[in-house]
């Protein structure tokens, strides 16, 4: 019996091994995107804040900044970019077969999805928790009086997982009714079919910010999840992995040394200090072991602009922004109490 286990671990290892011989001698996500000169970028189903479609049918949101600042960074133009809209259940396998080069859509970084699925999580762009969202008439103003409840959720999901321990840590009788689409899922909620949705907060907060009337439903203060989330690639790329990992701090470097879309050219002409020079391009070689070229952070900057203007234009009180508060929130830059950290750029 030993012996069986020890065979059929040990053919594991071996096949492990195999899967990585032959993605060190694949061609590289890098190769395979400078070739088809295109980023492919997978996002979710339209969502304000994060991914959504202007009358013109562009995207534009949060997640899509950063397909956008990788487009950017790899290839010069944040325009080279197919953004494909991939549902939430078909997300990890559309990256696992090569058809996305990235994923940049709400994902939640779990210890079994970074280990069991072939992918690799990069860097946490959107400190999230999940929460729940009722409609104001109903009067309840705790999630602990969900008592019995049906709560409208989607699956596939860490959210449907963290409902049910919930649920049954404070025996609420909770009964889920699971969507594998959000728009279905938002609808039924808003004709009734449950008492309660339950999503990331962000999520929530996107979901309200495209009902009729936003102002008749509240997010409850009860925050019951960890969501870390941000941009996910297949694993044993680490140059890719580099690359998007340090696309996402060029973001918030950026922000913390000051530079921004509008001031990026001066400070790249005359750097005020070596931190801004380095990064700029204007000194040094930061751009060599990740394979760009020089200019690949201050084109992120000119095109995308840094983590602070992203936020402000869509999570928070821009004109397409979804109204997340994020003074005080774990998304503030860690100089300013939060924990948006991005380790040096040299
Ligand atoms: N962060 C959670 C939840 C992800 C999630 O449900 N995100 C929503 C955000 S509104 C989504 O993807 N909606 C768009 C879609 O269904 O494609 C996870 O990674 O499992």
């Amino acid at each position: 019996m030993k012996l069986v286990k020890f065979a059929a671990a040990f053919a594991a290892a071996a096949g492990m091994l195999a899967v990585g011989t032959t993605g060190a001698s694949a061609e590289s996500t890098l190769e395979i995107v400078k070739k088809r000169d295109i980023l492919r970028c997978q996002v979710g189903k339209p969502s304000p804040g994060f991914y959504n479609l202007d009358a013109q049918g562009n995207w534009y949101g949060s997640d899509v900044a950063v397909c956008q600042a990788i487009a950017a960074a790899v290839l010069g133009d944040k325009n080279k970019l197919e953004i494909q809209s991939v549902s939430t259940q078909a997300r990890f396998t559309a990256m696992a077969n090569g058809e996305s080069d990235v994923l940049s859509r709400t994902t939640t970084w779990t210890l079994l999805r970074d280990t069991q699925l072939g992918l690799d999580f990069t860097a946490i762009n959107f400190y999230d928790g999940q929460g729940f969202m009722v409609p104001k008439g109903s009067g309840i103003k705790s999630a602990l009086e969900l008592k019995g409840a049906t709560v409208c959720v989607l699956t596939g999901t860490t959210t449907e997982l963290n409902l049910a321990d919930y649920n049954r840590k404070n025996n609420l009788k909770i009964q889920a009714v699971t969507f594998e689409d959000n728009n279905v899922r938002d609808d039924t909620y808003l004709q009734g079919g449950c008492d309660a949705i339950t999503n990331d907060k962000s999520g929530l907060a996107s979901s309200k910010a495209k009902f009729a009337n936003p102002g008749e439903h509240v997010i409850l203060p009860e925050t019951i999840s960890k969501e870390p989330l941000g941009p996910v690639v297949r694993q044993n790329d680490s140059q890719w992995m580099d690359i998007v990992k340090w696309t996402v701090y060029a973001l918030i470097n950026a922000e913390e040394l000051g530079i921004n879309s509008k001031n990026v050219d001066e400070m790249r002409k005359n750097p005020p200090n070596p931190s801004v020079g380095r990064m700029l391009g204007a000194e040094g070689n930061l751009e060599k072991g990740l394979g760009l070229s020089k200019d690949w952070a201050y084109n992120v900057i000119k095109q995308v602009g840094n983590y602070g203007e992203v936020y402000e234009a869509y999570m928070g009180g821009g004109k397409l922004g979804i109204g997340i508060d994020r003074a005080g929130s774990p998304n503030a830059l860690w100089t300013q109490g939060g924990l948006q950290y991005s380790p040096p750029f040299r």
